[in-house]
Formats: structure tokens, sequence, C-alpha cells
């Protein structure tokens, strides 16, 4: 049988070793670790409920034990789609120390991105809050539940959350009402609580199969912005995880003072191990969880919790720089504000450390592996008009052109990366391995990118199929196909355009029948084929039919061209 996913060669990996870059140390292990060595230091911080490192280690143990008594065994893989909450660590934990896969989901996806992730990670088990704003966790599940493998299990995080004493019937995830759904196909559903119930009794207990098990082997499954058609999981190792998250913590230099706000999504690479969560926790600091990015919330945990680092995407940044400026709130405590996962333009930069007083880091990273970083002593002109550095020589960055040639420093070309974060392909997609990896195992990022003389980056574009609106990323090819499947839509065409808020924008070029398809109706219906509202289309402009480039392909180049010169004068939106 083949492998589901390309291990890296046996050379680079001793090499990873010998240098001390891959630690051979489990997540697991490294929890049990830390609680040795800072056992009463504060690790998690969620409203009103704390946790010290020995807490956070016995904790994780309980719910381990639980998951072990509803059934979850090693290897499994789990879609854990939670809200930001002291739970995701929980649960992330525990499940590595049972040796089951975390598979992240984002807190804006729905049945559709749910429906594929499960399938594509061959998941049994889906974890979801009840409630998380607009979400209904038990609708969800019930739409989602028969794309899970078998015993198809949903776990629902109750409100009151954990040792909490909810009452552990079931609610009730009927067989779905939607088509997607098989009839007669019920998932197993337990609560939160009911994990908890028993303490840590369970078969496995003693050892645990997550402290012992191979570092280099599978710890995590992340969903890749970056690809056009199936969606790509990455498969993440402890091995390569683990540097990463190091090395990001060396980069902006925490150390057991550190309070780490977690204002983005738990899940998203960035706010998880970039070094996140992970990077905090592994320096013996304190990650505090807000539960939602608005300027209120973070200034008043900040103030609070005595924060010293957060990260933010681009977006984020004008409203907390004019929040600042009504609220005059007391970031004293606030050392670094790292922006990244979407470009920073030059002079909102340049305003961070103005108005907010606090030192930016540039962040350029991806889930497939390579996070950059602007050093925190670099010069002011570099952390503002640069987005960083890879941490060691280790991550190996090259620049080349369309036939993979290497550029000159100071050119544009395409960004490919090798390296001990950055895995050698996909989780089972060994075609698209093909392509998206050279044959030395490089990495193709579609970034366009600049490197400087000092090695500093400067992303300047994309050759991906790609949407970056402020962070989120929509992959073009995903929403042609669900749009084109609209009755009144005959062909679509889905593409970027700049935007001073979110650095870009969607339009859907839409030729159809009449009457033409509204933002507002493009959007319900893509709702309802379960797709996060943030993919729908911004504008929708009506044209008779879509331009050809001469080998057939819809000419994307040309649909900009005719935007850019007349943007007020098309369509609707
Ligand atoms: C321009 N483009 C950027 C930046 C990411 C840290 C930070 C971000 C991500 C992330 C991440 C950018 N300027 N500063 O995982 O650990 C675009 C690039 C990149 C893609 C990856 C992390 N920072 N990008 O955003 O996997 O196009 O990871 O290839 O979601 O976001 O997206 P994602």
């Amino acid at each position: 049988m083949p492998e589901d996913w390309p291990r890296c060669p046996e050379t680079d990996a001793a090499r990873y070793r010998t240098a001390g870059h891959w630690a051979g140390v489990t997540a697991s292990a490294l929890l049990r670790d830390l609680a040795a060595r800072h056992g009463p230091r504060t690790a998690l911080v969620d409203g009103p409920r704390r946790w010290s490192y020995a807490e956070l280690d016995a904790h994780v143990d309980r719910l381990r034990a639980g998951l072990t008594r509803a059934g979850v065994r090693p290897g499994e893989r789990v879609v854990v789609h939670l809200p930001n909450r002291a739970e995701f660590v929980h649960l992330w934990f525990a499940l590595v120390r049972l040796g089951a896969v975390p598979v992240h989901a984002m807190p804006a996806h729905r049945h559709g991105e749910i429906r594929r992730l499960a399938q594509i990670a061959g998941a049994t088990t889906y974890v979801v809050a009840e409630r998380a704003g607009t979400l209904d966790g038990s609708a969800l599940a019930a739409r989602v539940h028969d794309a899970l493998a078998p015993p198809r299990r949903v776990i629902l995080l109750t409100e009151a959350g954990s040792g909490s004493s909810v009452s552990t019937a079931s609610p009730a995830v009927a067989p779905s009402p939607v088509p997607t759904a098989t009839p007669g196909v019920v998932p197993e559903v337990l609560t939160w609580s009911s994990l908890l119930a028993d303490g840590v009794t369970a078969p496995s207990d003693a050892g645990g199969h997550g402290d012992t098990a191979d570092p280099g082997g599978l710890a995590m499954l992340l969903l890749s912005g970056g690809s056009t058609g199936a969606p790509k999981l990455i498969p993440r190792t402890h091995d390569d995880y683990l540097y990463a998250a190091r090395e990001g913590a060396r980069m902006c230099e925490l150390g057991p003072d550190s309070v780490y706000l977690v204002c983005l999504p738990i899940g998203f690479n960035f706010a998880f191990g970039a070094p996140g969560v992970l990077g905090t926790l592994l320096s013996g600091g304190t990650v505090v969880v807000a539960r939602d990015p608005s300027p209120p919330t973070a200034f008043d945990l900040i103030a609070r919790e005595r924060v010293t680092v957060t990260a933010l995407t681009p977006p984020l940044v004008p409203a907390w720089v004019e929040e600042h400026g009504t609220s005059a709130p007391d970031l004293s405590s606030l050392r670094v504000l790292q922006v990244g996962g979407a470009r920073l333009a030059d002079h909102e930069a340049g305003r961070v450390e103005e108005v907010l007083g606090v030192r930016l880091q540039q962040v350029f990273g991806m889930a497939e592996g390579l996070v950059n970083y602007t050093r925190l002593d670099d010069p002011p002109h570099l952390r503002r008009t640069t987005q960083g550095v890879p941490p060691t020589a280790a991550d190996e960055v090259l620049v080349v052109d369309d036939e993979d040639r290497p550029l000159p420093t100071g050119e544009v070309g395409e960004l490919l990366t090798r390296g001990p974060s950055t895995p050698r392909g996909y989780y089972r997609a060994a075609e698209h391995n093909r392509r998206a990896f050279t044959a030395d195992g490089f990495y193709r990022s579609g970034d366009l990118v600049r490197r400087l003389p000092s090695g500093h980056l400067v992303v300047v574009g994309r050759r991906k199929e790609q949407i970056n609106r402020g962070g989120e990323k929509i992959d073009t090819a995903e929403v042609e196909e669900l749009l084109r499947s609209h009755p009144r839509v005959r062909a679509v065409a889905l593409l970027p355009v700049p935007d001073p808020v979110l650095g870009e924008r969607s339009v859907a070029f839409v030729a159809g029948v009449e009457p033409a398809l509204t933002p507002r109706e493009a959007a319900r219906y893509l709702a309802k084929c379960g797709l996060a509202a943030y993919k729908a289309p911004d504008r929708v402009v009506p044209v008779p039919d879509l331009p050809l480039t001469p080998v057939g392909k819809v000419d994307k180049a040309a649909l900009a061209r005719r935007f850019s010169a007349e943007p007020g004068q098309v369509g609707s939106g």
C-alpha cells in the first residue's frame, strides 16, 4: 500500500537531527516535560479559567482517558472545529497524547469544507462547539456526519465547557434532513462533559502512546490555502512542527515571562505555531485566549493579563489603530505585534510602531511549513517594508524563474522552499505532489517574492489561483465550480481586485441567463452549498461571455485589465 504522505529522505532527516532542528520528542512528551519544569506557572487563561502547567498536563490526561473510553484509537483522524476556547488546547494535546491526529478546521468553515476535510483525512470523529457565534454545531454535525469514516463520532462542546456538570444526555443529532446525508446513518454523539466524567481511568493509562510515538510520525493535518482543485491537507510531524514553533519563539524572543494573546482563530497555523500557542508554551510563557479579535476585547485582555505579544492579520491593524485613538487603552505591557497572513501595506506598518508604540514583527508564513519573520532588532526600514527572513539556514529558499532557474538577488520570482519545517508532499495527494514539489523536494509556494541583499524577502504577488482576502485564502476554482452549478450561470471567473482595507477583494465575472445573478444571491447560494461566508464574491459583474486565451482557457488577465480600466462602470455590488 502506498504511504499516505512522503517522508523526508533519510539524508536530510539525519542532517536536521544532528543540527538539533528535529529534537526527537512528541508534543505529548514535551507537555509532560513542561509540566515538570514549570509546574505551578500559568500556562493557559480563558476568561476567569486558568490552568497551570501541571494542571494543563493533568487535564490533558483526563481528556485523553475520556477519548480512549469513547473509542478513539491511535492513528484516527479527528476534525477539530472549535472556536477560540481553552478546550482547543486541551483537545489538541489530548488527541496527540492518545496518538490520534487533529485536523484543524477554521471557525468560518461550514458543511462544504468540513465534509471535504473529513473525507480527505478519512476522519472518524468531528468535534464542534454546540454554539459559537452564528454556528449551530448540532445542525452542522447532522450535515457532515455521513462524510465521516465509521464509527462516525460527533463530540459536542457545550458552552459550559470543561469540568462542568452539563447533562451527559446526548443532544439529538437526528439523521440529517439535508440531501447530502445518507438516511439512517446515525452518528454516535458524545458531549465534552461526558468525556471528562470518569477521571483518568482508561484502558491504556499506563505509559501513553503519544509520549513514545515516533516524533517523525504524523502529528496533525492542516488545510492548505494554496492549492487549486480538491483541498489539500498538509501532514505535519512532531519534529517539524515543534521545530517551527521553537524557531518562531526564538525570532519573537519569547521566554517564561511572555504572555501571548490568541486573537486570530486558534487553529490557524500563525496563531497555533508561529510561535503562537505552542511556541509560548515551550518557552514556559502564558497563553491567553481571546474569544474574538475585536480591539475592545483584545485591549481589555492586554491590560488585565499584561499581554506581551500577539498576532494579527493586516485588516485588523487599522481597527486597532483607530480604537487606540478613541479609547486610550493601557498597552504598556505589549512589546511585540506580529502581523502576517497577507501583505501589510508599508504605510500601515509605520503606523503600528508610531501609534501603538510596540515593535512590529512582520510574519510571512505558510501552513506548508516555512515561516519568515523580521527580527525584532532589524532596522526600521526592514521591519516596515519586508516580510522577514527564514529562521535558520536549514530553511532553504530559492527565488526562481518560470523554468525553476535561480534568479539573481533583487529579481522577482517564485519562492521555492525546503527545510526542517516543510513536508515533502501533501497527504494522500501523490499526483498533485509531482506538480506542487520539485523533484528534489522543494515546495512551490506560488508566491512571487524579491530577496534583498540582506536576505529579507518582500512579497510582491503570487502566481497561484488564489485570492488572499486580508489573510483569508480563497481557492478560486472551488468557488467557480460551485457558482457554475447555479441554474442561471453558464460560465464564471473569480478574480482578486485591490482593496484598501483587505488588500484584495473578490470579483466574480458571470456569463449566464437573465436576470443576472446578484452578489446577495451568489452569497446565499454558496452558503447553501456549505461554503464559508468569506468566500462569497464581494462583487458580481455580469458579462456576455468570458474572454478566452488562444488555448481556450479563461483569460483572467484580460478581465483584470477590463476591470481596472473601468471598475465603477461594470457590474453591481
Ligand atoms: C504576504 N503574503 C503572505 C505576508 C502569508 C504565519 C503567518 C501566516 C501564515 C499563513 C502562516 C504573508 N505577506 N506577510 O501559516 O505560520 C500568504 C502567502 C502564503 C500564504 C499561506 C504562519 N503571510 N501570506 O497565512 O497557509 O501567499 O498561512 O503562501 O494560511 O499566505 O497561507 P496560510
